[in-house]
């Protein structure tokens, strides 16, 4: 058996647990699961679902009578996209009709053509990040280009799926940036080692740093990967989780067709989006999709085939995309309190992604860049010798026995930047600005004192 490591759920998580058994109250902030911290799910969508869960409601006049008539209409609309109800297996690749209108969605976000031939559904993005690896993988010499650090969904898998991790690295101190000249060192490193690079992986906003690449740095990554012929992955879940309006999220797709000519023809662009994230955040119904951009035609039936090995990606997840691509418009009865729901939710990320990194940057020996994107805050951390020194004797790597301690202390549950890769020599923890406005306030202020505490005792 191949053995992986996944650090979002890791030891600290498996403490955070064994304490609140125990009866401790534990924040669990190292898990991007928003609805676990209190944000409410939009009232429309839930509407829809119940009626599409439930559809004999439909005929229950009394109850009818509680819901607004876009609900209910969508609802029925809703029924006749997904045959035989949401009981039924659908498509392997999830109902033409919702993939119908991902594909009006991104030609609207982008300004170009999408072709609902080539999304495909799945149980979450994971699962179709996990199948494009797979595509791309055939033995230890494919190497997949990933950001360091990244989200460990990329390492676990390419790990699992036994290939080879090529890492390039962010650069910190110019807010998260990535470096195409450090890109082309690495794929020559990597060719040079006799390995195939294939493909190369983005997130955008970035998990776990949280920057938002500019457009000069798409049209870069793009022309880059084109010059190489790698695939490019773009993750992109975090796309309408932006804190700032200096760099609006720009789709890899947008950018691509924008540059035109050969490139915009030939190279292969894989996107990947969800509804865990965003102010939808419904993680646990599990509804993501991705689209193939200039896949060969025999690719895609290659992973119709893969994907009808699953048979069907679950059906409330393709309602709950189809919500997130086709929104109430102006003049329908949920519009107004649909996007006052959504704002307010934004509005409020917003305000804690400044909490979250001002009270990181007020700490002795901690730096945080903003998070001007994503979920997560990022700071780096620099701990006195002694605390090493104690980390080592604990037999613990310093950032996971920091984040222990933290957690012991305060009920704090973060993930160690180890989990993520970080440049050597540099210490991290990460954790969500998700905790709720009232309580945000509360975690910082036991971060601050425990961090004065813990850089006393080891000073
Ligand atoms: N891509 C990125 C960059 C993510 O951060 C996540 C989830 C996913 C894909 C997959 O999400 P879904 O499968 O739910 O669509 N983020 C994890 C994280 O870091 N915290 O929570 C989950």
């Amino acid at each position: 058996m191949r053995s992986t490591v996944y650090a979002v759920r890791g030891e600290l998580m498996q403490r955070g647990e064994e304490l609140r058994k125990a009866g401790r109250e534990i924040i669990f902030t190292n898990i991007g699961n928003p609805q676990a911290l209190g944000q409410k799910p939009l009232s429309f969508n839930r509407q829809v679902q119940a009626l599409v869960n439930a559809p004999f409601l439909l005929e229950n006049e009394r109850i009818i009578a509680e819901f607004p008539e876009d609900a209910i209409a969508r609802a029925r609309e809703m029924l006749t996209k997904l045959p035989g109800g949401v009981g039924a297996y659908q498509d392997s690749r999830g109902s033409p009709a919702i993939r119908q209108e991902i594909a009006d969605f991104l030609q609207h976000r982008d300004g170009y053509p999408s072709n609902a031939e080539h999304i495909f559904m799945t149980d979450g993005a994971s699962p179709a990040v996990r199948m494009c690896l797979q595509a791309l993988i055939r033995d230890s010499r494919d190497a997949i280009l990933v950001p360091i650090p990244q989200y460990p969904l990329y390492s676990a898998s390419i790990q699992l799926l036994g290939g080879s991790l090529l890492p390039y690295h962010l650069k910190e101190e110019s807010g998260w940036s990535m470096n195409v000249e450090d890109l082309r060192n690495q794929v020559r490193l990597g060719r040079d080692n006799g390995m195939a690079v294939r493909a190369l992986v983005f997130i955008n906003p970035g998990n776990p740093t949280g920057q938002c690449l500019s457009y000069q740095n798409l049209k870069d990554l793009i022309e880059f990967a084109a010059e190489e012929k790698l695939v490019l992955m773009a993750d992109e879940v975090y796309q309408t989780n932006i804190y700032q309006d200096e760099l609006p999220f720009v789709s890899a797709k947008r950018v691509l067709r924008d540059i035109g000519g050969s490139v915009a023809d030939e190279l292969e662009l894989i996107s990947f989006h969800t509804i865990s994230k965003g102010v939808i955040g419904e993680c646990g119904l599990r509804g993501g999709y991705m689209e193939l951009v200039n896949i060969h035609p025999e690719v895609i039936g290659e992973m119709y085939k893969i994907a009808s090995i699953n048979l069907s990606p679950n059906t409330m997840g393709q309602v709950s995309i189809s919500l997130m691509v086709n929104e109430p418009k102006p003049g329908d009865t949920s519009y107004e309190k649909h996007v006052e729901e959504k704002g307010t939710t934004l509005a409020s990320l917003i305000r804690r992604a400044h909490i979250m990194t001002d009270g990181f940057n007020k700490l002795e020996g901690v730096t945080c860049n903003f998070t001007e994107g994503a979920m997560y805050s990022f700071p780096r951390i620099r701990l006195p010798p002694k605390a090493i020194q104690a980390a080592k004797e604990a037999g613990k790597p310093a950032d996971t026995f920091y984040c222990l301690a933290l957690l012991e202390a305060t009920g704090i549950s973060t993930v160690p930047g180890s989990g993520f890769g970080q440049e050597e020599g540099t210490l991290h923890l990460r954790t969500t600005i998700l905790p709720p406005e009232n309580s945000i306030k509360e975690v910082i202020a036991r971060l601050t004192k425990f961090h004065e505490e813990f850089m006393d005792k080891y000073r």
